[in-house]
């Protein structure tokens, strides 16, 4: 392969689209086709080049952004193959992020799926010109129109048929090239040939070529006085029409296209190169490149780049701009999926992997100083956690630093030791995705864990006033056990913590031994009091008490005051406070009803909504207990359309007979174990 490729020649696409809708398998077809492989894999048949991983050929779908290169017509197309399931959108943003175009993989369906919809508003926020491919048109009940027409009525910019399909279902043999008006079949030894626009479709063609026309017109001022004028464009002039349509986001083309039969698969790369547009790159300021995806495979970790300043170069000594430091560049290469194709060096505009640097994550800029570091990179935050416990006995360091490594591999994962509850939790974007995360701590660093629900992490405190005693006298025989004390409990203001007040008079305990009593308060009640939680927000008043001048002691003083303040606390009512959380839930319009009463059912408030570009943003604030499963229900009241995130906000107290049951279960298992 050659590395001489000027910025001008060489196209970063990322595949884009509802899952299943065969962006693997397009990819595949697309590095066959080029020759770039010798064998065209299947994503059905795990060897397809782009899902290399075994949890991606387990579940037969994509996980990470598969990175590969196809050269067509003197261009070098990098193909960034992006998973469509919702768990792993943040690979979406890597690839997002690389790519000046987004092709849209779509299936030759009238209903228009859901995640081309997620796909398309990606492109949209992201401002990325794209062009649609109508896949699977080989397929039964395929139905290249009704396609086009819901995507017409749902989607902006408009998409317009740039080919037509000749044949349909199993009679898919080829396409009708509207802007260069040729017409290809599907050859036996595949390469195809041209042929002419058959009879039948000459009608269609003239009407769908007029669209396409007056789209390319639209886009630039002269260009519309010519077609006012003439009535029609010269094939340059579409071109150029449509380029600028594509890149000021007013035009979306439409090709066909059959992966797996490789029909419509090199039209599509010469669209891509036509239409896509080049890297926008410094060639002669010094090197700096953006890594914007990291990986594995059996050479260990991979770091993707993208290089968007002069050249680097093997060996190289760079410094990473984001997190200081310097890497070496040992080994770089041109990713093929897991394979590396060896090179000396990765130019302005073009992709390239490096493996084994020490300290370089996603989102980081390597490159000489000059102007800092390039914006990071930007993924969705965390939406459901769990937390894990190993299931091997003193494994827990193991899965701390396997853990800590897939956090660097993936900005979309959270890793947090939660002191307070005591409990390892991880956070990603749904159930798969903390799943797979599981699957490859067990096979990258042989530890295998089992999840749990979250505990959330309640206070304790009382509602009331209470006087109780504390008494520990233990007096037959030998060493005797002295200590007996009198306290006031009583709420404070929220946020005050633990308020300690000594009023007794005279000496009815001594001065040294008062410290221990509220040694033991203290330490009982950060250990929690009623329910296992620290409790807080109380003030302790020690009001009396007695002592013996021979048995009275440190001890006996501690655990009298731990028994007061269990006493004191039954009897002063308590009541657990609850964590609140600030969420913004976005949700499409449709879904705002739906939304608000999930919200009222979670015993949530909300503060107020607010349109943005057919979504409603929901501001509501939750208790976070209720929260656990909320990104599941989300996606599927929303079909995965929803996104939300939250923060803590306070504490709250906690509704009466909630909290009840979770006190009544605490003091009954304390009861069990004695
Ligand atoms: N008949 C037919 N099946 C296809 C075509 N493209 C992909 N598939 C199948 O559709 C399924 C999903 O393909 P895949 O490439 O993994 O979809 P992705 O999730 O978009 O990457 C697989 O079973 C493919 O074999 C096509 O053009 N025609
Ligand atoms: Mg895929």
């Amino acid at each position: 392969m050659t590395t001489e490729f000027a910025p001008d020649k060489i196209r970063n696409v990322v595949l884009v689209g509802h899952s299943h809708d065969g962006k693997t398998a397009l990819a595949e077809a697309m590095l066959f086709a080029s020759g770039a492989i010798a064998r065209l894999g299947s994503p059905d048949q795990a060897t397809a080049t782009t899902d290399f991983e075994p949890e991606e050929q387990k579940r037969k779908i994509s996980i990470n952004l598969g990175v590969a290169s196809a050269e067509h017509n003197g261009y070098k197309i990098n193909i960034l193959d992006a998973p469509g399931f919702f768990d792993f959108a943040g690979q979406v943003a890597s690839g997002l992020r690389a790519a000046e175009g987004a092709v849209v993989v779509v299936g030759p369906s009238p209903q228009l799926a859901v995640g081309t919809e997620i796909a398309w508003e990606k492109c949209n926020r992201t401002n990325k010109p794209r062009i649609v491919v109508v896949n699977k048109l080989d397929k039964e009940n395929s139905d290249f129109y009704g396609a086009i027409a819901a995507m017409r009525e749902h989607l902006s910019p408009r998409p317009f048929p740039l080919h037509l399909p000749i044949g349909s279902e199993h009679e898919f043999r080829g396409i009708v090239d509207l802007l260069h008006q040729k017409a290809f079949v599907t050859t036996p030894d595949g390469k195809g040939s041209e042929t002419a626009i058959p009879d039948d479709m000459r009608q269609r063609v003239e009407e769908y070529r007029g669209q396409l026309i007056e789209a390319a017109a639209e886009s630039d001022d002269s260009l519309l006085e010519k077609y006012l004028d003439a009535g029609t464009l010269d094939e340059d002039e579409i071109q150029r029409g449509l380029r600028e349509g594509i890149l000021a986001g007013k035009v979306a083309p439409v090709v066909c296209c059959s992966a797996t039969k490789l029909l419509g698969v090199r039209t599509l790369m010469s669209t891509i190169a036509e239409l896509m547009p080049p890297p926008e790159v410094e060639i002669d300021k010094p090197v700096k490149a953006f890594v914007f995806s990291t990986g594995g495979d059996q050479f260990g970790r991979v770091s993707y780049f993208k290089v968007v300043a002069g050249v680097v170069k093997a060996d190289a000594h760079l410094p990473n701009l984001t997190r200081g430091g310097e890497e070496r560049l040992a080994q770089i290469f041109f990713p093929r999926g897991k394979e590396h194709v060896a090179t000396t060096e990765v130019r302005a505009g073009d992709i390239g992997a490096a493996t084994k640097l020490t300290h370089t994550l996603t989102g980081d800029t390597l490159g000489l100083k000059d102007g800092g570091p390039l914006p990071p990179l930007e993924v969705p935050g965390p939406a459901y956690s769990v937390a894990i416990t190993p299931k091997a006995r003193g494994d827990e360091e193991k899965i701390s630093s396997g853990l800590a490594r897939l956090g660097e591999e993936d900005p979309t994962l959270h890793v947090e030791r939660v002191e307070e509850t005591h409990q390892l939790i991880i956070s990603g974007l749904g159930d798969v995705h903390l799943d797979v995360t599981l699957e490859k701590l067990k096979r990258k660093y042989g530890v295998e864990a089992t999840t749990a629900t979250p505990r959330v992490a309640y206070r304790e405190t009382v509602h009331g006033h209470a006087r109780a005693e504390g008494r520990h006298v233990k007096q037959s025989g030998g060493h005797g056990q002295y200590g007996i004390c009198v306290i006031e409990v009583a709420p404070t203001a929220r946020g005050e913590g633990f308020v300690w007040e000594d009023k007794i008079f005279g000496g009815s305990i001594p001065q040294n031994f008062r410290p221990s009593v509220q040694k033991g308060i203290v330490d009982t009640m950060t250990k929690g009091v009623v329910a296992g939680y620290p409790m807080v927000d109380v003030r302790v008043t020690l009001v009396d008490g007695k002592y013996h001048t021979v048995d009275s002691n440190d001890m006996a003083f501690q655990i009298a005051g731990s028994l007061a303040i269990r006493r004191g606390a039954m009897d002063a009512g308590p009541v657990l406070l609850e964590p609140i959380v600030e969420a913004t839930i976005q949700v499409p319009e449709k879904n705002l009803g739906d939304i608000m009463s999930d919200i009222n059912g979670r015993r949530g408030k909300i503060l107020g909504t607010e349109p943005d570009d057919g979504y409603q943003n929901v501001k509501a604030m939750v208790p976070e207990s209720e929260m656990l499963r909320f990104a599941l229900d989300l996606r599927s009241i929303t079909q995965g359309r929803g996104s939300f995130s939250k923060q803590f906000s306070h504490y709250e107290e906690m509704p009466a007979h909630l909290a009840k049951g979770i006190i009544e279960e605490f003091q009954k298992q304390h009861e069990a174990a004695g």
